[in-house]
């Protein structure tokens, strides 16, 4: 299991000391690899921190994906006109497919998909903070799209120049898809601003209300407690830091709200003219730590269907498995 391989990192979380001149060597060469802008690729050498690295990293990424799913498939059912329902199954099935592209790239480090989803299950991998919040009314569905989906383009648009390619690769596909995403998001919030009555426009503003400093954590722990940071730039696996991210993301909605006519609960937020940038308020990181150590609003009823949806599917598992014997067999005997 992959949490259990983290164990061969040095005791500081960092890697291990160079075992070999030989080793010492590779690496040497990889690292002029990564500095020369080269893509890894799977049959590649690279060091053991920098694989499991990149199998925390996607495989967290995957399973915010497909967890990711729950808060919005529960809306489809009660989606207000047909074509909000067609937009949100596609919408939903998109992040099915992402799970998948990147649950393959993860698979070509070495690591099984039953591994990566054994340690979801059993609580030991994580996924987005984001996705254990409640979407309570149907406005909840245009924020995610807006702010969640937004946030995830941010993050994700400098992933299609990380430097391994099966991973760079998946990215420049989930980015086009979620750009879409986003913008359904805003185009459903704009037209209840614009179009609907003055209690859809308090609900648009209550999920604007409840999702915005979520969203703003989900860039991850500031730079200079985000203890996984440095090996990653230095690998290129990240390209852009934590805290930069957030800011780019918080410069480009404050506008877009302002566009949309809902307020940012944040009274510290504010352009800053000699920064170019816009100043924001304390995030509450305590929050943050609380929801990614388990104790969020949702997440044991995420895990929980999480975990039905892995034993409802057995049967469909030993079916497929039985079928592909049967296959062989055929082929075998042919
Ligand atoms: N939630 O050293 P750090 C999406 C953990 S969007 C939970 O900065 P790193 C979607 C972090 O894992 C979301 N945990 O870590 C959108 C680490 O713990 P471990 C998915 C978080 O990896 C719409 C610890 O905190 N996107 O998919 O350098 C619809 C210290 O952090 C979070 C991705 O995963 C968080 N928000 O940077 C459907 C993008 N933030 O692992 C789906 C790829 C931090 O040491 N991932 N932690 O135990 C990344 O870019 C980076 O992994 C992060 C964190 C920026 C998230």
């Amino acid at each position: 299991m992959y949490t259990q391989a983290m164990d061969t990192m040095g005791k500081d979380g960092g890697p291990k000391a160079v075992r070999s001149a030989e080793d010492h060597q590779l690496e040497q060469r990889f690292d002029a690899r990564i500095e020369a802008g080269e893509f890894v690729e799977p049959k590649d050498w690279m060091p053991d921190h920098y694989r499991k690295t990149l199998v925390r990293q996607i495989s967290q990424h995957a399973h915010s994906e497909i967890v990711g799913m729950l808060p919005e498939g529960n809306w489809i059912t009660r989606a207000p006109t047909l074509k909000r329902k067609a937009i949100l199954l596609a919408k939903v099935q998109d992040e099915g497919g992402h799970g998948l592209y990147l649950y393959s790239a993860a698979e070509t480090l070495g690591t099984s998909r039953d591994q990566m989803l054994e340690a979801l299950h059993a609580g030991k991998a994580k996924y987005s903070s984001i996705f254990n919040y409640p979407t309570l009314t149907w406005a909840d569905v245009g924020v995610i799209g807006w702010l969640v989906d937004g946030a995830a383009i941010m993050n994700q648009v400098p992933i299609c120049r990380c430097s391994y390619g099966p991973y760079a690769r998946a990215m420049i596909r989930i980015c086009r898809e979620e750009s879409f995403h986003q913008r359904q998001g805003f185009e459903s919030l704009l037209t209840m601003m614009e179009k609907g009555t003055d209690a859809q426009r308090a609900m648009v503003q209550d999920a604007v209300d409840r999702w915005w400093w979520p969203s703003i954590m989900m860039f991850g722990p500031p730079d200079d407690q985000s203890p996984n940071s440095a090996l990653s730039m230095k690998w290129g696996i990240k390209r852009v830091s934590n805290d930069e991210l957030r800011q780019r993301f918080i410069d480009a909605t404050a506008e877009q709200a302002k566009v949309l006519g809902v307020t940012l609960p944040d009274p510290e937020l504010k352009w800053n003219e000699e920064r170019q940038h816009y100043d924001f308020g304390k995030i509450d990181w305590d929050e943050f730590w609380r929801v990614i150590a388990g104790h969020g609003p949702c997440n044991q009823e995420r895990l929980a269907a999480r975990v039905k949806a892995w034993d409802d599917g057995e049967w469909v598992r030993e079916a497929a498995l039985a079928y592909a014997r049967k296959q062989e067999l055929q082929q075998q005997a042919a």
